[in-house]
């Protein structure tokens, strides 16, 4: 069996990096997954903004989004309807370097993503720190195609891949958490998908980034 398993494994870190979370299964496809239309977006109107509980509100034009410093980001990625994609490669900003552009009040301990389209989802700030989160304009190399979520969306892949906005038009600093779009029709308040927090249900109480209102 090991000589037959030889070149699947090859093509593997030799540390074993890439692991499925549980209930998870393994697919090479990158399957495209928007609840609704895919919004058109007009670069000469984009725009990226930090609101809510900062001192001073930002906002960046395209052409001033893509001067910012960018980095190589290469993570498995993990929907909650179960596939789960290895070693994605992707090029962006890492919210380190947007938050850096801020003074967070210091209530602020959630984030609301908002999108073009409307579609929003919540996070904890704890989650978008320590180069953790990213908003990804690239993709294999590529500048990143609308059905996935170009010009720009955010990607956080340590949680359910549905956490990942994309079209994203900001972040919103709060300092209560505030369901967003799927949230709201009982998915998960924090998502971790090795904590298999799928549904609200499935929340850990005792997990305060994961309470509900
Ligand atoms: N704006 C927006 N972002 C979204 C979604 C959506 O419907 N709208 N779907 C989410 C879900 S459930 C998943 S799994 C991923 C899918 O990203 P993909 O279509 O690039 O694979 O986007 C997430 N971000
Ligand atoms: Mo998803």
């Amino acid at each position: 069996m090991p000589f037959v398993n030889k070149g699947f494994h090859a093509k593997r870190p030799a540390d074993g990096a890439h692991k499925l979370p549980p209930g998870q299964y393994e697919t090479r496809d990158f399957p495209v997954l928007t609840a609704g239309p895919t919004p058109r977006i007009n670069l000469a109107n984009w725009e990226f903004r930090l609101e809510g509980l900062v001192e001073t509100p930002v906002r960046w034009s395209w052409n001033e989004f893509n001067a910012l410093p960018q980095q190589d980001f290469n993570p498995d990625i993990h929907c909650v309807t179960k596939w789960s994609k290895f070693d994605t490669k992707w090029r962006g900003v890492s919210l380190d370097t947007l938050l850096e552009h801020v003074q967070l009040k210091p209530e602020a301990a959630f984030a609301l993503a908002f999108s073009y389209g409307g579609y929003t989802t919540n996070l904890p700030l704890a989650d978008l720190r320590n180069a953790q989160a990213f908003i990804g304009l690239q993709y294999e190399g590529k500048l990143l195609t609308p059905e996935h979520g170009g010009p720009a969306r955010l990607v956080v892949p340590h949680l359910y891949f549905w956490k990942s906005a994309k079209w994203v038009q900001g972040l919103r600093l709060l300092g209560v958490d505030k369901p967003g779009f799927w949230e709201e029709a009982g998915y998960s308040m924090h998502g971790d998908p090795w904590k298999e927090q799928r549904y609200g249900s499935d929340d850990d109480e005792a997990d305060p980034s994961s309470s509900r209102p």
